[in-house]
């Protein structure tokens, strides 16, 4: 095959969750990120929910996450499951380019700044103590979008911080996220007075199963 064939090939739009995650490999092969070509590529598939429905396990408290490949250790692919009303923290993401895609219903995104101090004190780098007693301004409001199915969007430490919400109380909601490079941690934020702490980020299930030991739960509200 010559080389612009197999480059028209590459080009097409994935038609199932399987030529996705094929066509996600090969870009992540460079170790440059392209952010602009993966939100193509996740736009340009169509959420079939047949392809990605073995990996969709709900909890009834709270979100679930729910690995689908390890994309070759350089980032992770999971399925996000939203029940009525479950939403996020308001989180950062360790460094991270996070990709998001809707795959079923919408999910409400509201992005923050990172918390700023309240005195005029200077010279301490903005947010990143853990210091409970810090005196911090209540987090601000950058944007609020509702993502619908099939919309994607992306976020990285540099953008702020946002928290996810399936703001529906009659329907679920379903959502496609990568990670690059993956993370086991992050941290989460209390609105009200800008304070931080670490959470653990750990998963439901995983390549379609759950394990049968002690539940892992997202990161908690703090
Ligand atoms: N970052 C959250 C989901 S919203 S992008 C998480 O990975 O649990
Ligand atoms: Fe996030």
């Amino acid at each position: 095959m010559s080389s612009a064939s197999y480059q028209a090939e590459e080009l097409q739009d994935p038609s199932t969750l399987g030529d996705l995650i094929s066509s996600l490999r090969s870009i992540f092969d460079s170790d440059r990120v392209n952010i602009e070509e993966v939100g193509d590529l996740l736009k340009s598939y169509k959420s079939n929910p047949r392809d990605w429905k073995q990996f969709a396990k709900f909890d009834r408290f709270r979100y679930t996450r729910n690995l689908i490949d390890e994309g070759n250790g350089k980032y992770n692919l999971m399925l996000l499951c939203w029940g009525e009303g479950h939403g996020s923290a308001i989180h950062d993401h360790a460094d991270s380019h996070c990709f998001m895609k809707v795959m079923q219903g919408s999910l409400s995104e509201v992005r923050f700044s990172w918390p700023e101090k309240n005195s005029s004190s200077e010279g301490e780098s903005e947010g990143k103590s853990e210091d409970e007693t810090e005196d911090l301004k209540p987090m601000m409001e950058l944007s609020r979008n509702l993502l619908p199915t099939d919309g994607v969007c992306y976020i990285n430490d540099s953008m702020g911080l946002h928290r996810v919400e399936n703001t529906s109380y009659s329907d679920t909601a379903v959502s496609l996220h990568l990670y690059c490079p993956p993370f086991e941690e992050c941290s989460v934020f209390n609105q009200r007075t800008g304070h931080r702490s670490k959470a653990k980020v750990t998963f439901w299930s995983r390549y379609g199963n759950k394990p049968n030991v002690e539940e892992e739960r997202p990161p908690e509200d703090n």
